[in-house]
């Protein structure tokens, strides 16, 4: 069916009518740019979002942390892999990502170029950046794209896991002792706000999202889903007697939300283009990695050629 207007007018009615939009299924070209970017920089947070946590593994104050963060690591990779896997649907190979990660060219989240200081930011980092995932994704659970939202209900029922574990070390720091505590409330102090960057620009500076809306890959609004994340969290840390780093939050009785103060866009804006805390060590490390799995991809395609050719061979023969 060619891209023209008649085409994309069925395809928005589909899209209104609650349908889901399948790989094989007609969809205008800007729709399937628009997926493969945002289900690409989403794959490629959580391969990132590996490295600050898979730091502290061998650091773990006890077996039981130990293998609850080695899980969590390791569903992060099983996550990337779903969402890249989601992503090859619209046609793009699983190569070209890796390459625009590797090189610089896509984005990953904001969040994972903060550092991991203290065992207390691997307790944060499950409270706050699990927690507005799972706000983030359950939306995206109804996205238009079928293979990205049903990637999105396998994940977000892990990330309920994930949130759990860091909220308890967070719960068990808090009312440990003074030094403990205090090393909870600097953690909390460091990840707030980058937590609530994770978001996205606010609404009237997206660019993208008009588009996204339109065809129901988004549901909700950057904003929107930013104050539901604050809605939820500050009963929350309220209840394990730490202090979210804002002033300014308040409770605004008619709309039933905690109005936060102003988020450091110039800080967002710095770390989105490469010149955060450690963008240059988190993709230096993503690069020694590849570079150090080519045997892996090698040994894998030689096996695949020598069964095609066995394959190809036994199917000559009958
Ligand atoms: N970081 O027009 P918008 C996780 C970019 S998973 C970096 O508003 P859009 C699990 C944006 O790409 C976390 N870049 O864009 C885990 C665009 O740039 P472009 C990842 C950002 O797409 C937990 C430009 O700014 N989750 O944490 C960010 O409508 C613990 C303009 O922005 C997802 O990716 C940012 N925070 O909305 C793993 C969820 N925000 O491409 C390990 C899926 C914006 O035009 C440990 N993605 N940008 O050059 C989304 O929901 C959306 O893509 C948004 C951005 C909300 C991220």
């Amino acid at each position: 069916m060619p891209d023209d207007a008649a085409a994309q007018r069925e395809f928005e009615a589909r899209i209104a009518a609650g349908e889901t939009v399948e790989p094989k299924d007609w969809m205008p070209e800007r729709y399937r740019k628009q997926l493969i970017r945002m289900m690409s920089q989403h794959a490629h947070s959580e391969i990132v979002g590996m490295l600050p946590e898979g730091n502290w593994i061998t650091r773990a104050p006890t077996l039981r942390r130990k293998m609850g963060l080695l899980a969590k690591v390791q569903d992060e990779a099983g996550h990337g892999l779903y969402i890249y896997c989601g992503a090859e649907t619209l046609g793009v190979s699983r190569a070209e990502l890796i390459d625009q990660l590797l090189t610089g060219k896509a984005k990953y989240a904001s969040i994972f170029n903060y550092p991991t200081l203290t065992w207390a930011d691997i307790g944060a980092i499950g409270w706050f950046v699990d927690g507005a995932a799972i706000v983030n994704q359950t939306m995206l659970a109804k996205a238009s794209y079928g293979p990205y939202a049903r990637a999105m209900i396998r994940i977000c029922k892990e990330e309920n896991f994930h949130k759990r574990q860091g909220y308890e070390i967070m719960a068990t720091l808090a009312a440990g002792t003074p030094a403990q505590k205090r090393m909870a409330q600097d953690a909390v102090d460091r990840w707030w706000w980058p937590s609530l960057m994770m978001f996205g620009p606010s609404d009237k500076d997206s660019p993208n999202s008009a588009e996204l809306t339109r065809w129901g890959v988004k549901r909700k609004s950057n904003d929107e889903l930013r104050q539901r994340f604050v809605n939820l969290t500050v009963a929350q840390a309220r209840a394990i007697d730490l202090t979210l780093p804002d002033p300014a939050l308040r409770y605004d009785e008619a709309t039933k939300d905690w109005h936060f103060g102003p988020i450091d866009w110039a800080e967002f804006d710095r770390v989105i283009h490469g010149d955060g805390p450690l963008n240059r060590e988190r993709l230096a490390a993503r690069n020694e990695a590849h570079a150090s799995g080519a045997w892996v991809r090698e040994a894998a395609a030689a096996y695949a050629a020598k069964r095609a050719a066995e394959s190809g061979g036994s199917a000559a023969a009958a």
